[in-house]
C-alpha cells in the first residue's frame, strides 16, 4: 500500500478546544499521524511518498472560494487584531443559526469565525493552512494514484477532514479530504464514486457536500447522533436530495457497538455500494471506532481492523484510504496500520 504523507501536518497544532464550559487540550494532535507514519514503517508495508503539488482548482472543486480565501488568510487577520494573539489560537464563538443571514461578508473577524464554522472544539492555528493544504494534496495524490491504475492509497492526512463543508470547519476538520479525493476521481472519468465512513462520527461534511448529486454515493457508520457528535446531522432518513435521492445512507448505531453488530452494518453499506455500482471507492479510515478512544463509544478492538480491512476489500473497487479520526494516541497506529495491512 503506498501513502502520501507530508510532514508539515504537524504545523497544524491547537492548544486547545472548549469542552462543557473549559478550554482543554486538544484531542487531535500530530503524534496521531506520527504514530500511524512509525507503524507504518515497521510493518514495511509500502512507499511513503510526499504528495504532489495540486492548485488552487483542485481545493475550489469542493471549497466554496470565499471559505479558501479565507482560510489562506485567517492567522495574518488574527494577528492584525492584536500582535499578543500569535501566542494563542482563534476559536469561534458566535454563529449565524436560524433567522440570521449567512450571505454577507462581514468585516469583523470574530463574525467571520463564525460565518465559516459550526463549533468551538476546531481551534485555528499559524500553521492550519499550510498543514490542511498538505493533508488535502495527500488525498489527491492518492486519488491520482488510483485514476493511473494503483489498486489502493492511503492518505495519512491530518488534520482530518470529514466534518468540514464546502465553506464550514469544524470537528477538528478544515478541508474535506475525501471529499476532494472523490470529486477527483469523478473528474478522472470514473462515473459513480462511493465514500464509505467508518469513523465513530458522521461524516456530515461529506455527505451535505454530495447530498444532492446522483454520482457519489455517501454511506456512514456511526454513533447515533441522537446522542453522540455532530447531533445535527447523520439520522437514518436522511437519503439523499434531487437527483441525490437514494444516494446517501446513513447507519446510525448505540453507544458500546462492538465488531459484530458493526460488521452487519459493514455488510449493508458494502451492499448499497455495490448496487450503486460504484467504479472506485474513498473510504473515510477514523479509527475512534475503538473500545478505548478517549471521546467514542463503540467496542472494537485492535484485531477487529484486519477484519474490516479484509472485508471491505473484497469488494474489489480501486481504493483511495484516506485518515480521520482516532484518539487513543498510542493505538491509532496499529488499528490504522491493521486496516491497511489486511487492505494490502
Ligand atoms: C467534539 C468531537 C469532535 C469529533 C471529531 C472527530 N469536539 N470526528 O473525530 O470524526
Ligand atoms: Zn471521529
Amino acid at each position: 500500500m503506498i501513502t502520501f504523507y507530508n510532514s508539515h501536518h504537524a504545523l497544524h497544532q491547537g492548544q486547545f478546544e472548549m469542552y462543557r464550559g473549559a478550554l482543554v487540550p486538544c484531542h487531535e494532535v500530530p503524534a496521531r499521524a506520527d504514530h500511524v507514519l512509525a507503524e507504518l514503517k515497521l510493518r514495511e508495508l509500502g512507499e511513503v511518498l510526499n504528495p504532489r503539488p495540486f492548485g488552487a482548482e483542485a481545493l475550489a472543486s469542493i471549497h466554496a472560494p470565499r471559505y479558501l480565501a479565507f482560510l489562506e488568510t485567517a492567522w495574518s487577520q488574527w494577528l492584525a487584531l492584536d500582535p499578543a494573539n500569535a501566542a494563542r489560537d482563534a476559536l469561534p464563538s458566535v454563529w449565524p443559526t436560524r433567522s440570521f443571514r449567512t450571505d454577507m461578508k462581514p468585516d469583523n473577524f470574530a463574525a467571520r469565525m463564525g460565518l465559516y464554522s459550526f463549533d468551538a472544539g476546531t481551534p485555528l492555528t499559524a500553521g492550519t493552512w499550510v498543514a490542511a493544504r498538505a493533508g488535502a494534496e495527500c488525498a489527491l495524490s492518492a486519488a491520482q494514484h488510483v485514476v493511473e491504475g494503483g489498486r489502493s492509497a492511503f492518505a495519512l492526512s491530518r488534520p482530518p477532514g470529514h466534518h468540514a463543508g464546502a465553506d464550514f470547519f469544524g470537528g477538528y476538520c478544515f478541508l474535506n479530504n475525501a471529499a476532494l479525493a472523490a470529486q477527483h476521481l469523478r473528474n478522472s472519468g470514473m462515473e459513480r464514486v462511493a465514500v464509505l465512513d467508518v469513523d465513530y462520527h458522521h461524516g456530515n461534511g461529506t455527505q451535505a457536500i454530495f447530498y444532492d448529486r446522483p454520482d457519489v454515493f455517501f454511506a456512514s457508520l456511526h454513533g447515533d447522533p441522537r446522542t453522540e457528535y455532530p447531533f445535527f446531522l447523520g439520522y437514518a432518513d436522511e437519503t439523499g436530495h434531487g437527483a441525490g435521492e437514494g444516494a446517501n445512507l446513513n447507519l446510525p448505531m448505540a453507544r458500546g457497538t462492538d465488531y459484530a453488530q458493526w460488521s452487519e452494518a459493514l455488510e449493508v453499506a458494502l451492499a448499497a455500494i455495490t448496487r450503486f455500482g460504484a467504479q472506485a471507492l474513498v473510504v473515510s479510515l477514523g479509527v475512534d471506532t475503538f473500545a478505548l478512544d478517549p471521546i467514542s463509544g463503540f467496542a472494537l478492538q485492535s484485531e477487529d481492523y484486519l477484519r474490516m480491512g479484509d472485508r471491505i476489500a473484497k469488494l474489489g473497487l480501486p481504493t483511495v484510504l484516506v485518515f480521520e479520526g482516532g484518539y487513543a494516541v498510542d493505538a491509532v497506529g496499529v488499528n490504522a496500520v491493521n486496516v491497511l495491512q489486511a487492505f494490502a
